[in-house]
């Protein structure tokens, strides 16, 4: 595909996935509004049709419970494509929502459209009433996941990463016994996807599992910080609610909401928890499990994202430059989800190794933000490749550049509009 021929596909994506106030991921395989997406969707949208993008998140928020918790999926209407939905998470509101969160990358985003806005006032009323709601999601995060100030977050599900089968959750997850009284459930996405490409059932029998869980908890966080039996530290959600919270006080600072101090004590502790992470040895940041304490030795996509929530030294960014040096040895396109030199690589299978274009903008993004443009340009490049090679697929084979998952999907048609029409090495949002 020509740039201008794939600029007018990455558009007509959008267009097709909208719902009205929302966009799916892509048909049938995810038919409703999730969270992290929904981000990535608008800062696509707002290549083209401002007011859209700003409903985008309008319309996500329709979803957040009154505790201030953001679902990582709302079911905003009916549809049986997809499993599991409303009826087996259990939730009575309106809309439908599931329980848990997902990587929290909305002030940052909101951030970014508010700076680039051609219209100006418009951005400003919408980041304005938008404000509180994100405060308000914020402030649910450290008092439900982080209540002793340990500057990490407890994730309950391997969903909230948005990695859901990456191999550093391989032991937490096999510690979570199947309930033997699982009620039955026939999974949707293989009649999608080829299996090859998808978690493995031993692993959805143990994501169910986790939902009888918070059922049985009455969705109490507090409980489930203790009884849960999946609770890990995961760099995706770290690094995106750090850099998140710089992006939450700039907005507080820039609109007079006046909630600066309180936000820059969350940027402390989370600035030490995030570094708490650092392997000297492996040159690289690596997940925790927080049932048992220790670090999850393998390196993942995730594991460069210090870059992107700017906590890491200019020494540390220098040797993370280094770890991805080595990756880049190993595959022909980056980021691959996966090490490759870890026995755990597999270059098709769902966040065991293949490339993911959204998480390749937040890592291109904080190189750039230390001083490595060429690294940064390098990913950017491989990316759009990757979509003029094998179109809008959901994620990439790291060795081949094969499109894998599903089709015409909706974040990697937005990173498409937003690498493809930035004018420089400087224009990276
Ligand atoms: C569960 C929608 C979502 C992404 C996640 C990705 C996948 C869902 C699934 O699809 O997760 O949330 O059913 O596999 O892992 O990152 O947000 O695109």
């Amino acid at each position: 595909m020509q740039t201008q021929e794939s600029l007018e596909e990455a558009r007509r994506v959008l267009r097709a996935n909208d719902r009205g106030g929302f966009t799916i991921p892509t048909a049938g395989l995810y038919p409703f509004q999730w969270l992290w997406d929904a981000g990535f969707t608008a800062l696509g949208w707002m290549r083209f049709d401002e007011p859209r993008a700003w409903a985008e998140l309008e319309t996500l928020f329709l979803g957040q419970w009154e505790n201030g918790m953001l679902p990582h999926i709302v079911f905003h209407r009916p549809e049986e494509t997809y499993f599991p939905g409303p009826e087996r998470w259990g939730v009575t509101r309106t809309p439908p929502t599931s329980a848990i969160t997902q990587p929290p990358v909305v002030a940052t985003f909101v951030r970014s459209m508010l700076e680039q806005a051609q219209d100006q006032a418009l951005a400003e009323a919408k980041a304005r009433s938008l404000y509180p709601r994100i405060l308000a999601y914020h402030r649910w995060f450290k008092r439900e996941r982080d209540p002793e100030n340990t500057g990490l977050v407890t994730v309950l599900h391997p969903w909230e990463t948005g990695a859901d089968n990456s191999p550093a959750w391989d032991e937490a997850l096999a510690r979570v016994e199947v309930d033997p009284a699982l009620p039955p459930y026939t999974r949707r996405d293989t009649a999608h996807v080829d299996p090859s490409q998808r978690p493995r059932q031993a692993e959805y029998d143990r994501f169910l599992t986790l939902l009888e869980v918070y059922k049985r908890a009455g969705f109490d966080q507090l409980r489930l910080l203790r009884e849960c039996p999946f609770r890990v530290a995961s760099l995706l959600i770290d690094c995106v609610l750090h850099r998140a919270n710089r992006d939450l006080l700039w907005l507080s600072e820039r609109l007079g909401f006046g909630h600066e101090a309180e936000i820059a004590g969350w940027l402390k502790a989370s600035q030490r928890g995030i570094e708490g992470l650092w392997d000297e040895e492996a040159g690289l940041y690596f997940n925790r499990d927080l049932v048992t304490g220790e670090p999850i030795r393998v390196g993942v996509s995730a594991s460069f994202l210090p870059l992107y929530a700017g906590t890491a030294s200019p020494e540390r960014a220098r040797r993370l430059l280094d770890t991805l040096e080595g990756w880049a040895q190993r595959v022909r396109y980056l980021v691959p989800s996966t090490d490759p030199h870890s026995p755990r690589f597999e270059p098709q299978r769902y966040w065991r190794g293949p490339v993911w274009a959204v998480v390749n903008y937040l890592i291109a993004l904080g190189l750039a933000e230390y001083g490595y443009p060429e690294a940064a340009l390098r990913i950017r490049r491989d990316t759009l490749e990757l979509v003029q090679k094998s179109g809008f697929s959901e994620y990439f084979h790291p060795l081949t550049g094969a499109g894998l998952g599903g089709s015409s999907f909706s974040w990697t048609a937005a990173i498409y509009l937003v690498w493809s029409q930035s004018p420089s090495a400087s224009g990276w949002v």
